[in-house]
């Protein structure tokens, strides 16, 4: 019996490849990096977890900026341990997607020339240190919002890198929430510096979730793939849902005077959000998005002597070990 009439079942006729996948996926089994799979999965897998891990690696510099300007040691620590878990992040998202046989170099090779995009939220300026709550509250929350379903994605790799994730993005939330009450609950010009950053990242995360439903090229494949386990335009208003009692918790005010409780659909309905800004920054043209990748080239050209040693020294203790055997 071939294995695919086992995979089958052992029934008669044999089904082809594809089919015996997509059933795969209608029976939520997850699919292994050695399991046949359709090339688009695999290019879109690759899109997705490279873009992802690039934004964990890049969101790293908004927040560095702070590191040495945190106002308590308490405050440093935090941050510290938030941006070396970004660090983690990126590189169990790299290792993810190289399973899909794709090399470490070639995906940094994407980045750096403008080939692979990464979030458009960290092309904005971290301009104050309240920031620092605005983008733990508001960017990690929306991160959580979008990666919990993404535990339970199809690929196997993802979906468990995304369960260590998801851990970890709620420790920073709560740190990134805990800045914006201190700041809302302290002086005239603490609370008003956490309103300006409110208003400033409000509508940058919103744009995170990516374009609308109807303007998503990948979401209807994605969703049949159970990549997407929910819609771009369901998981933005869920994170409007779950952020405005937050805001209003603490006295801070969403920038938008259009926003209101809608007690039919039982969530709130929004303002218009500037599409041609979002297009602007995914295509290279926001606030910091030359600086952001200035940084990341320099990062990758200044690291070459300690790849090369670490590789050099790899060697050695190779051949050692070879001579040693002989
Ligand atoms: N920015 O058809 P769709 C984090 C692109 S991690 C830039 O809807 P899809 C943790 C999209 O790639 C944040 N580009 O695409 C953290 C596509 O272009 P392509 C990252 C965007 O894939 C916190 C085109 O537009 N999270 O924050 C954006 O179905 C704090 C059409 O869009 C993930 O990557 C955007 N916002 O849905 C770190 C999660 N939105 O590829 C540090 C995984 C869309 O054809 C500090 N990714 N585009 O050239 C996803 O869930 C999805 O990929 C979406 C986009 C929802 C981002």
């Amino acid at each position: 019996m071939s294995e695919k009439e086992i995979k089958n079942h052992g029934t008669e006729h044999s089904l082809s490849l594809e089919e015996i996948f997509e059933q795969r996926i209608a029976r939520d089994e997850k699919i292994e990096p050695k399991d046949w799979m359709p090339e688009k999965y695999r290019k879109t897998h690759i899109r997705q977890i490279s873009q992802h891990a690039h934004s964990e690696i890049v969101g790293m510099l908004p927040e560095g900026n702070w590191i040495t300007r945190a106002p308590s040691l308490r405050r440093k620590v935090a941050l510290l341990a938030k941006v070396q878990d970004e660090a983690g992040h990126g590189l169990y998202l790299y290792s993810a997607c190289e399973t899909l046989g794709i090399s470490r170099e070639e995906l940094y090779e994407q980045l750096h020339t403008g080939k692979a995009k990464y979030s458009s939220i960290f092309n904005y300026p971290t301009v104050t240190w309240a920031d620092m709550g605005a983008i733990g509250w508001l960017v990690d929350g929306a991160a959580i919002i979008n990666q919990v379903p993404l535990c339970s994605t199809s690929y196997g790799p993802y979906a468990r890198a995304m369960i260590r994730v998801c851990k970890e993005e709620s420790f920073h939330q709560r740190q990134g929430y805990e800045i914006m009450i201190t700041l809302a609950n302290g002086s005239p010009e603490q609370k008003e510096m956490a309103q300006d950053a409110l208003n400033r990242w409000w509508w940058p995360s919103l744009m995170m979730f990516g374009p609308t439903d109807a303007e998503s090229v990948h979401t209807a494949q994605s969703m049949k793939w159970k990549l997407k386990r929910k819609t771009n335009d369901e998981l933005r208003q869920q994170f409007i849902d779950q952020t405005v009692p937050q805001a209003e918790l603490i006295g801070l005010t969403i920038p938008d005077p259009d926003l209101k409780w809608n007690e039919e659909k039982k969530g709130y309905d929004f303002g218009k959000i500037d599409w041609d800004e979002f297009w602007q920054v995914v295509k290279g043209h926001g606030p910091c998005n030359k600086e952001r990748m200035t940084a990341r080239v320099n990062a990758w050209e200044k690291g070459e002597w300690v790849r090369d040693a670490a590789m050099a020294y790899a060697k050695k203790q190779e051949d050692k070990k070879l001579k040693k055997a002989i």
